[in-house]
């Protein structure tokens, strides 16, 4: 794999320099349909060629054609006219490799060229300049055209068009978890793009540009429903709706795939069995499997998530993985396709009592004796790591288990365990860490990017999954930063020895524009979100403490011990973790190869930010940060909080600087998410505070002297409602409405005169909307709606929300009067009110 761009010097008059301006920021406003295809314009001071030959007919030439027209119009205000003949002018040549060969014989083609391989390059020829925009096939060709308007979008400078590039694996997919009703599971962003009311949707147009988004970085695979599978996948009807999809998504170069149900043949095919061995059960798979072919000739394959969460399986027959994904592998290999079987098979009801269960084992512990045993075109679907998409968590231990099957490692776009969309978090860094993650496996160097890319093991398929869910909503993703995710991923698919910086860096450019203060000031956003995530949500290895019960949004540590899930942490009155140690614990450690197993067995070697992942110590046990367990989760989780308030100041500096529609819409994200991590740390902190007993040595933890809880409020109406989990409110409690039309709770002021943000800590309930007012001395001074959309249905840690004032005046003996509404069902609920003096540099310290 090469990427080269290279100054213009170097290659002298071969190369075309073009001198690019950044336009003035046009100040419109901009809904993000677009993402990173803006082609915003530049002032190229050197001429795009003054026409284009598209050599060829395949559809994705041709859309390589149309793209670069349509590119080059918007960036340079003119777009080349289309030829058939080069007659002796500056030329841009649209073809693969041998067709632009015989059309410039001066043009040397790259010799080693895998599937999706371009080059870009300005050839001098007969004293004019042309640029040549050739594949290694015609999806090369495409891709080598979006490089080409990537290359002049991104550099305001100097640019050569000079670029040689070939994509790391031949998998590089998106499985968009979608039901046929509509509705999306994991997916933040409106409603499905393929599917309406059982079918598939009669207008695709946001298909079409979802996979020209796609085809732009890369992307040539696309799973278009859940992996928990419908059965009606698979009727005539439905088949038929997919050949349209499938004609959508192929001009871009993307094959479609489904997920199917192995319990298919009896739901829609009328037999008394799925067994995969059953004779019957193969030829109903074969012809299916014909149909869709029939259909759609270039279908790429299927995927299966089977005994799994409720998913039926070849357990039932007392069968392995192996034998379901050979059986449809057989059906599909004639026709070239695939079987992407996913390694996320677990039993959901493990014995809390047992020490020695451990989700974490269960990957490798059914697919690693399996290893050799799966036909060469099934591919397994590893997930990044052996729990299930948390915040952090180590390399799955299967990616050296298994040296003789296929593998694709399978990454979560969707932001489903980390904040939904509804929080700014750049997971490239997460990626990378896995991807980068050194195996050792047979005592070589192994990062895990060269074990599914098929070379350490020397495999013939393999590559990258990520779960997308993008939705109807205009921008893709709801939040406009999330969409940096999509693209990192591909980028990493491409070329996983990109750094994060690089990747947003250039995404950052082509999303909001070229001005170096617009892209240093989305990386001092992106670039250290991840981890700010982490250090308020669950640090050390503890994984995200949500609400594993309910909607995986909010804080819930409780939730995740004391079931069948293995989501455990494990925490008791004297130490927290898993032990999941040889020696004396679960076993888990020793699945990996022998140099990576004796670092996480020892405490001495394992990295902090695992220790409670692989280890159960003391809460005083000290890390090698120098500080105690229990009081480097206080401070992270307090720092955390604070950072997540630095990304609203940072994300300010771009006021005018890019368009306000986006800056408004992150602006109130960032905002949102600063106040919400507040209601992380509060819960996580005291949630440890009283397992442990252990005071924070700050002091903050318990203490919150900017506060007036509920409880301590003259109340009318109001009564306390006890939460499920403690850590979400104030002494576990909120205040509900319930018998009237409007409650009352009133406070006398008693601080120093000044000026004060003041807050009312309130549940946003999904359902219902009440009403809200705040007096101050009997005078309204705000009013708001609890309309928003969270995940929760219940008044919880997934629901709490801020509303904030900035600077009112406020003296000692003010009363501050909070009015509550209830509607809909919602007892307008709410927790305390908040007053802390704006000159405090710490704003987020209540
Ligand atoms: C599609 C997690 C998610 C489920 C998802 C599952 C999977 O458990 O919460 O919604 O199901 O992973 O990856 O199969």
């Amino acid at each position: 794999m090469s990427f080269s761009l290279r100054p213009r010097g170097l290659h002298g008059a071969l190369c075309a320099a073009l001198v690019l301006a950044v336009s003035p920021l046009a100040a419109h406003a901009e809904t993000g349909a677009d993402g990173w295809l803006r082609y915003a314009p530049t002032k190229l001071a050197a001429k795009v060629p003054a026409q284009i030959q598209v050599l060829g007919s395949a559809a994705q030439i041709k859309s390589a054609g149309s793209e670069l027209q349509r590119g080059l119009k918007a960036m340079s205000g003119h777009a080349p006219a289309a030829v058939s003949g080069e007659g002796g002018k500056g030329t841009v040549l649209v073809g693969t490799y041998a067709q632009v060969k015989a059309q410039l014989p001066a043009w040397q083609s790259p010799s080693h060229a895998v599937p999706g391989s371009y080059q870009i390059k300005a050839v001098e020829h007969a004293g004019h300049t042309d640029w040549v925009v050739a594949g290694a096939d015609a999806r090369g060709t495409l891709y080598g055209a979006f490089a080409l308007l990537e290359q002049l979008g991104e550099q305001p400078q100097r640019a050569a068009i000079d670029a040689t590039s070939s994509p790391s694996a031949p998998i590089r997919w998106v499985d968009e978890w979608d039901n046929p009703d509509g509705s999306i599971e994991r997916g933040y962003a409106g409603r499905s793009i393929f599917f309406d009311k059982g079918h598939v949707r009669a207008d695709l147009s946001r298909v079409g540009d979802y996979a020209r988004l796609l085809a732009s970085v890369g992307i040539n695979g696309c799973n278009v429903n859940n992996v928990n599978a419908s059965p009606k996948m698979l009727t005539p009807q439905m088949i038929a709706g997919l050949a349209r999809i499938a004609d959508a998504m192929r001009p871009w170069g993307v094959r479609i795939a489904i997920s199917v149900d192995l319990r298919s043949p009896q739901e829609i095919g009328g037999l008394d069995t799925f067994n995969p061995k059953d004779p019957r059960v193969i030829a109903w798979w074969q012809s299916k499997v014909d149909a869709l072919y029939q259909a759609i000739p270039d279908f790429a394959g299927f995927t299966v998530k089977a005994d799994s969460e409720g998913q039926p399986g070849p357990s039932q027959y007392g069968l392995s993985p192996a034998a379901a994904a050979n059986m449809l592998a057989k059906a599909l290999a004639p026709h070239g396709g695939v079987v992407m079987y996913r390694a996320f098979v677990y039993n959901h009801h493990l014995d809390w009592h047992n020490a020695k269960a451990d989700r974490a084992r269960a990957a490798y512990d059914i697919f690693h004796p399996l290893d050799g045993k799966f036909d060469n075109n099934v591919v397994v679907q590893i997930k990044n790591g052996p729990i299930d998409f948390q915040v952090r968590e180590p390399a799955s231990p299967l990616f050296a288990g298994l040296r003789k099957t296929n593998q694709a490692i399978e990454l979560e776009v969707t932001q489903e365990y980390t904040g939904q969309q509804r929080q700014t978090v750049y997971l490239v860094p997460m990626w990378k860490a896995t991807l980068d993650f050194d195996m050792h496996a047979e005592g070589r160097h192994t990062p895990v990017k060269s074990i599914v890319e098929g070379k350490a093991f020397d495999r013939p398929l393999g590559g990258y999954v990520a779960v997308s869910n993008v939705g109807l909503d205009t921008n893709w993703m709801r939040n406009p930063l999330a969409m940096a995710n999509l693209w990192g991923y591909a980028r990493l698919a491409w070329n996983p020895d990109l750094s994060a910086k690089t990747i947003s860096s250039n995404w950052t450019r082509l999303t909001f524009g070229t001005d170096p203060v617009v892209v240093d000031t989305v990386n001092q956003v992106l670039l250290p979100s991840w981890r700010t995530y982490e250090d308020y949500t669950g640090p050390l290895g503890l994984q995200t403490l949500t609400n594993i019960l309910g909607p995986h949004y909010g804080p819930a540590p409780q939730s995740q011990e004391h079931n069948g899930w293995g989501q455990w942490f494990r925490a008791t009155h004297k130490g927290v973790g898993m032990d999941r140690t040889v020696a004396t614990g679960t076993g888990y450690i020793g699945q990996y190869p022998p140099q990576v197993a004796a670092m996480f067995e020892s405490k001495q070697s394992t990295p902090d930010d695992l220790m409670l992942f692989m280890h159960h110590v003391p809460y005083g046990y000290t890390l090698h940060n120098g500080k105690s367990v229990i009081q480097t989760l206080y401070d992270l989780h307090y720092t955390g909080a604070q950072k997540a308030q630095g990304f609203v100041d940072a994300w300010k500096k771009l006021h005018g600087r890019i368009d306000d529609a986006r800056y408004e819409k992150v602006l109130k994200i960032q905002r949102y998410q600063a106040a919400y991590a507040i209601v992380w740390r509060d819960a996580v902190t005291r949630y440890f505070h009283k397992m442990s007993g252990i005071a924070d040595a700050m002091g903050r933890v318990g203490h919150y002297p900017d506060r007036i809880t509920g409880e301590q409020m003259k109340r009318v109406g109001y009564t306390s409602h006890k939460l499920k989990y403690f850590e979400n409110a104030s002494h576990g409690q909120a205040q509900v409405c319930l018998k009237r039309a409007t409650c009352t709770a009133s406070a006398t002021f008693h601080r120093p005169a000044g000026t004060y943000n003041l807050g009312v800590q309130y549940f946003d309930v999904r359902t219902g909307t009440s009403h809200f007012t705040l007096k101050l001395n009997g005078k309204t001074i705000s009013h708001w709606t609890a309309d928003a959309t969270l995940p929760g249905t219940t008044i919880s840690g997934d629901t709490s929300t801020r509303h904030l004032m900035r600077a009112v005046r406020l003296k000692p003996g003010d009363t501050i009067t909070l009015v509550g509404q209830p509607q809909g069902g919602e007892p307008a609920p709410f927790d305390y009110l908040v007053a802390y003096p704006t000159s405090r540099q710490s704003k987020m310290h209540d």
